[in-house]
């Protein structure tokens, strides 16, 4: 087995796991959950000093990031049937565009605030405040989401599944977690994106019971 994915549990473990099933790779998984004994593995260590996840080896390629794993399979096995635009086009460009902007304006910037000041509030302290104008960020972001799906199109970039809407759904499925409700034309998008195949397998493969459990109140 030379691909191998570290780390279940999570909004962002949930992403690479999605694009290989998607894309009907083989892969081992380590199933390691966020701040578990398991993190302290010696070979986790070694190889993602940073200690977090997920973390990915396919061959000698070593890469942790969320969003870089699935951009690399995107990109390595494109004939595989999950869109990403060719590199170098304009239809990259608005891939990137819409990747950031996930990744930072609703990701990073507003649901890891909730995850961390709500739901591990023994490690980052409580910051109500913060929480409450997370939320309130959170809508008045996304609203450029519904802007781009006014047009009827079924997936972000367009009538193709593809990897921007891994990022998109995973954020999406988050922020319900989170106690924030999403607009009609956002839970129709997610509805639709829910329903694939790949994605009752994804939940049972990133979500076992254990993985449940350790959540609490919202998940990261
Ligand atoms: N931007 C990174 C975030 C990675 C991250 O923060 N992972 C969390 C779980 S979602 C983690 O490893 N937490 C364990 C810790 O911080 O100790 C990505 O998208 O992969």
């Amino acid at each position: 087995m030379t691909r191998r994915l570290w780390g279940i549990g999570t909004s962002r473990t949930i992403r690479p796991h999605w694009m290989l099933l998607e894309l009907g790779l083989d892969y081992e998984t380590v199933p390691l959950l966020p701040r578990s004994e398991g993190m302290n593995d010696p070979e986790f260590l070694r190889l993602d000093p940073r200690k977090k996840i997920p973390f990915f080896e396919d061959g000698d390629l070593r890469i942790g990031e969320s969003a870089a794993i699935v951009f690399h399979l995107a990109d390595t096995y494109r004939d595989h049937g999950v869109f990403a635009p060719e590199p170098g086009t304009p239809e990259r460009a608005v891939f990137h565009e819409l990747a950031f902007f996930i990744l930072t304006e609703l990701d990073a910037t507003t649901l890891y605030v909730l995850r961390r000041h709500e739901g591990l509030p023994d490690e980052y302290g409580e910051a109500p405040v913060a929480c409450d104008a997370a939320r309130a960020y959170f809508l008045r972001q996304v609203g450029e989401i519904e802007r781009r799906l006014a047009d009827g199109r079924p997936h972000l970039m367009g009538d193709d599944f593809g990897a921007i809407d891994i990022l998109l759904a995973s954020c999406l499925a988050w922020a319900r977690f989170s106690k924030i409700d999403l607009s009609e034309p956002l839970a129709a998008y997610q509805g639709r994106i829910s329903a694939r195949p790949s994605f009752a397998k994804v939940m049972t493969v990133n979500f076992p019971p254990d993985a449940l459990a350790s959540l609490g109140a919202g998940v990261n």
